[in-house]
Order: structure tokens, then C-alpha cells, then sequence
């Protein structure tokens, strides 16, 4: 019998990251719905959570109401994710997996794209909980761009999209599952299926937890 909390069942801890207009937040959604019908406990979560305070202050910057030093909306993002990440343990260790729509790569790509140091970008996000999988949807900024448009939140601009990819591009790892987000939507969904179900089975036989950076 397991005495240890390390060794016990528990959810999976799935994030999905990519440029804007990547398809994250549709196929997020998918993914959830199919893990449910596999009988799997799982909730949709998304960063930045616009629920909370700091996260009314992330979502009033990010619709241009208000203006914050690069630095100042960095550790805001980053404050978002440690105000969750109490709940987020407890939900993986009463067994409930979380797909989240991007994560701390997400908030060290675009703070990056600002010119920011990446260690320095980093340094805040340790000791949150580390994914079990991350999924990274690979698209194109152009291609992205074409996607009916982006909306009229900071960051939704081609040029700085193209600075947010070459970020990604040096924070990504062998660990990291990049699929093609131009492929039908169908397609992208069958393999993100495979990797989470993959990924709750193991962590259901008791992978341990662990914490940034890897
Ligand atoms: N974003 C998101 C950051 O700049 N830092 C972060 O830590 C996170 C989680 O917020 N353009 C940016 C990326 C997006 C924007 O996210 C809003 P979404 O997924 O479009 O609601
Ligand atoms: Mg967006």
C-alpha cells in the first residue's frame, strides 16, 4: 500500500501553447470533452484566469484600458499562475486532470518578444507545478495572421508574433509535442487524444509531481 503522496494516482497536468489564433482554445475544449468520455475527471482551465483581480488587471492591460511597465504585466501574469497553483495541486492530486489553455511558456515567450532577458522572464515561474505534457500547436505567424484576423488585444500583431515565435522556439525542449496546427482540425484533435491519453494513464500509475524548470 502507498503511504507516500508521491506515489499515488493522480490527474495529468496538460497544457497546450502557440501563437495566438494557433487553435489552442477549440481544441483545448475538444480535449477535455473526449477525456471525460473516457471517464476521466478532467477540468478546462486557461492563463491568464481573468476571474481573479490580478487577472482583471492582466485583462484590462491586455485590452489597451490600462498601461503597465513590461516588467510590472510579467510578474502580474506570473502572480495569476501562483494564485492557482494551491487549487491546480490539489485538483491533480484528488485525481482531476487539467488541460490549460498556455501556461508559464506562454508567459516567458511574449514577455520575451518584448525584449525582456528570458532568465529574468523565468525566475518567477519556479516552483510551479511542471506539465506533464506540453502540446505546442505549430503554425506559421503568417498563417496564424490569415486566420479570420486577429482581434484588438496587445501582443495580436504580426511583427510581434514573429518575435513570440523565435521565443518559443529557444524555450522549447525534446520533452515539448509539437503538431502542425495547419493540419485539419480533425487531425490535430486525433493526436492531441493520443498524447493526453497517454499522459493521464501514466500519471494515473502515479508519476510523480514536479516543478519548474525542468
Ligand atoms: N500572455 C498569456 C502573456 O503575455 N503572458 C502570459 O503569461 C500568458 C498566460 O496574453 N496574447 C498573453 C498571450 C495572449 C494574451 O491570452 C491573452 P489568450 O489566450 O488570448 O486569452
Ligand atoms: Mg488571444
Amino acid at each position: 500500500m502507498a503511504n507516500g503522496q508521491y506515489d499515488s494516482s493522480r490527474g495529468a497536468l496538460i497544457v497546450l501553447e502557440g501563437l495566438d489564433r494557433c487553435g489552442k482554445t477549440s481544441q483545448s475544449s475538444r480535449l477535455v470533452s473526449f477525456l471525460k468520455g473516457k471517464g476521466f475527471s478532467v477540468e478546462s482551465w486557461r492563463f491568464p484566469d481573468r476571474s481573479t483581480c490580478v487577472g482583471e488587471m492582466i485583462s484590462s492591460y491586455l485590452s489597451n484600458k490600462s498601461q503597465l511597465d513590461d516588467r510590472t504585466i510579467h510578474l502580474l501574469f506570473s502572480a495569476n499562475r501562483w494564485e492557482k497553483r494551491a487549487l491546480m495541486e490539489t485538483k491533480l492530486r484528488s485525481g482531476t486532470t487539467l488541460v490549460v489553455d498556455r501556461y508559464s511558456y506562454s508567459g516567458v515567450a511574449f514577455s520575451a518578444a518584448k525584449g525582456l532577458d528570458i532568465e529574468w522572464c523565468k525566475a518567477p515561474e519556479t516552483g510551479l507545478l511542471a506539465p506533464d505534457l506540453v502540446v505546442y500547436l505549430d503554425i506559421t505567424p503568417e498563417k496564424a495572421a490569415e486566420r479570420g484576423g486577429y482581434g484588438n488585444e496587445r501582443y495580436e500583431q504580426l511583427e510581434f508574433q514573429r518575435k513570440v515565435a523565435h521565443h518559443y522556439r529557444v524555450l522549447h525542449d525534446e520533452t515539448w509535442k509539437i503538431v502542425d496546427a495547419c493540419l485539419p482540425m480533425e487531425d490535430v484533435e486525433k493526436q492531441l487524444r493520443e498524447l493526453a491519453l497517454e499522459c493521464a494513464t501514466t500519471c494515473q500509475k502515479g508519476k510523480p509531481l514536479s516543478h519548474l524548470w525542468l
